[in-house]
């Protein structure tokens, strides 16, 4: 288990030094999946996963990166630092970037990195890294940078340096997320409302498909443009439309159907998965699990067949829960192509339900499944 003491004994055995240490957790979603890079609506909460960054100055220009999951080192002058073909360090370099763009002053710096949000899984390790480094940086050079720069620089980040053109999401639920609670977020105005997670006799238990998605490889890129290329053509009309948050079904009926089916099916989608999100917010409040668990399969539905974003992993993972009365629901979680399920069970089936699942996706798919109970956790800080 990590522990504050097992990351301050590592980091001192490799820099010699004392350093400042930030939790950031990793994150899953309830619903509102693809909605964030088009301002709509998400619902995510943080999680008892995270990643932990431990920081202290040098006296050179150098940064100096250990990454515990690689056992790799990697090494770089300040002035100097540029994307890495090693993907990993990106995470930290872009968050460099982004200080630096913003006028504050870093100097060389040691740090180190480990965590137990699985990696590729869908449960944003790569947001945690980038908000754990900023508020680190921010504390071990007294940056002053404010708690909502976090998720924006974070996100900036991934822009520049992983290149995935994500949403604010992950970056927003790992600063801001509350223990026992989701987040209802506004990608556009960034207003945000925590609503108690209260599942009553059910758990969320989310399934790794072990298919590793790398978002960078992925048509991620593709959908945020297909809705970008929906946006110019419905402008042409209606001239205030800003992104996918301001348009109707009508709207795509109108000025999307024609023009190109395949950018009309994606945007559709969109447009209904941010509906979702407040359906399925209310359903919530209201403790009706039973139709939150309707919203989570048919966002599942839409990611599959009209987002296209699913792998058949998770669309049979998903299909098989539905034989089952004590699963609510069930989804593909995150950016997609694989990653994590996130699954609403009822608490004394989770046994069950997890020894009837594993066989058979062991079966067809020749992967080991991986279980992961989550509870919800409170957002980065400092250790
Ligand atoms: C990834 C992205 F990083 C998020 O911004 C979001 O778009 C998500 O995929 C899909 O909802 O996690």
């Amino acid at each position: 288990m990590i522990t504050r003491e097992s990351i301050q004994n590592k980091f001192k055995s490799i820099f010699k030094e004392e350093p400042i240490i930030v939790r950031s957790p990793g994150r899953i979603n309830i619903i509102g999946e693809h909605t964030d890079y088009n301002d709509g609506f998400v619902l995510p909460a943080a999680i008892d996963k995270a990643v932990y960054i431990a920081v202290s100055k040098r006296n050179d220009d150098l940064i100096s990166l250990y990454a515990e999951d690689y056992k790799a080192t990697y090494e770089v002058e300040l002035n100097r630092i540029a994307p890495s073909d090693l993907q990993w360090p990106n995470y930290i370099l872009g968050v460099v970037d982004q200080i630096q763009k913003r006028g504050l002053n870093v100097g060389g710096f040691n740090l180190y990195i480990d965590g137990d949000v699985p990696l590729g899984a869908g449960l944003s390790s790569s947001a945690a890294v980038e908000c754990a480094t900023t508020l680190a940086l921010s504390e071990l050079f007294e940056l002053h940078i404010e708690r909502l720069e976090i998720p924006k620089i974070g996100q900036m980040a991934e822009h520049t340096y992983a290149g995935v053109k994500c949403g604010i999401m992950d970056q927003f639920a790992s600063t801001f997320g509350k223990k026992d609670h989701v987040l209802k977020l506004d990608c556009r105005s960034l207003a945000y409302e925590y609503v108690p997670l209260i599942l009553d006799g059910y758990t969320i238990i989310l399934l790794n498909t072990n298919v590793k998605h790398a978002l960078g490889d992925t048509a991620y890129n593709k959908r945020v443009e297909q809705c970008k290329k929906a946006i110019d053509w419905i402008k042409e009309k209606y001239p205030d439309v800003v992104n996918m948050r301001d348009v109707s079904v009508a709207m795509l009926d109108e000025m999307v159907k024609n023009k190109d089916a395949e950018v009309y099916t994606k945007t559709r989608f969109v447009v209904e998965e941010s509906e979702r999100v407040h359906e399925a917010c209310e359903h919530l409040k209201a403790g009706n699990l039973i139709a939150l668990g309707q919203n989570l399969l048919a966002s599942h539905h839409g990611l599959s067949q009209e987002y296209e974003v699913s792998c058949d992993e998770s669309d049979y993972l998903v299909d098989f829960t539905k034989q089952f009365p004590q699963v609510l629901g069930a989804r593909q979680m995150g950016g997609g192509f694989g990653g994590c399920t996130i699954n609403i069970v009822k608490d004394d089936f989770v046994e069950q339900f997890i020894a009837q699942v594993s066989p058979p996706y062991f079966s067809k798919f020749g992967k080991e499944l991986t279980i992961i109970q989550v509870k919800t956790d409170d957002g980065t800080s400092v250790l």
